[in-house]
């Protein structure tokens, strides 16, 4: 039997709570031996311990194998002490690269022939937290330094090297917006055309931001791996995302030394928060990845081909115009695991 796979599981606010730790039930249709720790974080978190990264959610999650991260909806004014526990998360774990898929799926809607990876930097950026009010307005700074714009160009290359390996072209696009942003971005283009010499069998191209939204449209599947800053890669990981099936389906990994972190893209949505209506597919997509990424590929493999066919011929919630929920279409996934599972694998096995 494999090593008990330690989780620290974190539902977050809002659908977040609905869908996990639910969704490890695909774990136990799996047979993956696994222990979960449930973990506070976000509004509610914040309501009740005045920290929306409690010290205690973090020692855990850093102490944990990998982090399942369920959903948070910061508030949109300035609260004090509040901190938004993802982009929290995802510094204080140096989980500098967010790697997110976007590949076509069989429901309505969905583009065909896209199968893309979109690397995020996630630590910097406009994201850095250096926010502060000035003259009658506020500044936003957008920190880029060499070593985060290095490191994440190298995890964008080694991606596309390892899908090369599965087939695809082995191309890397990099997104930046040198010709206004001459210092920041000028720093992310160079260190990634740096990167670029050490993966001598990678086709290389650059894009501006503007133009490549425009392309990600009209032709997504020319697209390979797609390397950008921290909220370009936000804005066209959403839009990427809407091409194949919409929130409802995406799914990210957040990944550095260790541990790693998965969540589904989507955040809280309070408007559906409490219906029972949420699309698990997007958190177990998530799950997909924690195995991908985990070296268990057999099992990732599993669970991605139940989740197709639970989208081709399961009942579907209602953002795919189903009206399906969300625990009908995991226990649809859970027995499409079910069936045809290898013997050792057919009940729990925690
Ligand atoms: N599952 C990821 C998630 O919650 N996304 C929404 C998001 O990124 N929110 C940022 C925040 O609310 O702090």
């Amino acid at each position: 039997m494999r090593r008990l796979l330690r989780l620290a599981v974190i539902p977050g606010d809002g659908i977040g709570t609905e869908l996990l730790p639910a969704a490890l039930e695909a774990f136990d249709a799996l047979g993956i031996h696994y222990e979960a720790k449930l973990l506070e974080a976000g509004w509610e978190a914040f309501e009740k311990h005045g920290d929306a990264l409690p010290g205690a959610t973090l020692e855990a999650a850093r102490d944990a194998d990998a982090v399942v991260f369920g959903a948070v909806s910061s508030p949109s004014h300035s609260v004090a002490g509040y901190r938004s526990p993802i982009v929290a998360l995802r510094r204080e774990l140096d989980l500098y690269a967010n790697l997110r898929p976007a590949v076509s799926a069989p429901v309505p809607g969905s583009r065909p022939g896209v199968d893309l990876l979109i690397v995020r930097e996630n630590t910097e950026g406009l994201y850095s937290g250096r926010e502060r009010e000035e003259g009658d307005g506020a500044v936003a700074e957008r920190v880029v330094t060499r070593r985060a714009s290095l490191r994440i160009a190298r995890r964008a290359f080694e991606q596309a090297r390892r899908r090369r390996s599965l087939g695809r072209p082995g191309r890397v696009t990099i997104v930046h917006k040198a010709n206004v942003l001459r210092l920041t971005d000028g720093i992310f283009r160079a260190c990634a055309l740096e990167a670029a010499r050490e993966f001598a069998e990678i086709e290389v191209e650059e894009q501006l931001v503007d133009s490549m939204a425009s392309r990600l449209i009209r032709e997504p599947g020319r697209f390979d791996v797609v390397v950008a800053t921290n909220l370009f890669g936000d804005i066209l990981s959403d839009v990427a995302a809407a091409l194949v099936g919409g929130l409802g389906l995406a799914a990210s990994a957040n990944v550095g030394d260790r541990p790693l972190l998965v969540e589904p893209v989507h955040g809280s949505a309070p408007d559906l928060a409490g219906k029972g209506m949420a699309n698990p597919i997007a958190t177990l997509r998530a799950l997909a990845l924690l195995l991908a990424h985990g070296g268990r590929d057999a099992e990732a493999e599993r669970l991605e081909r139940a989740l197709d066919e639970a989208l081709r011929s399961g009942p579907r919630t209602p953002d795919l115009g189903g009206t399906a929920t969300t625990a009908e279409v995991l226990a649809a996934v859970c027995a499409e695991l079910r069936r045809g599972a290898p013997a050792e694998a057919a009940g729990p096995a925690r």
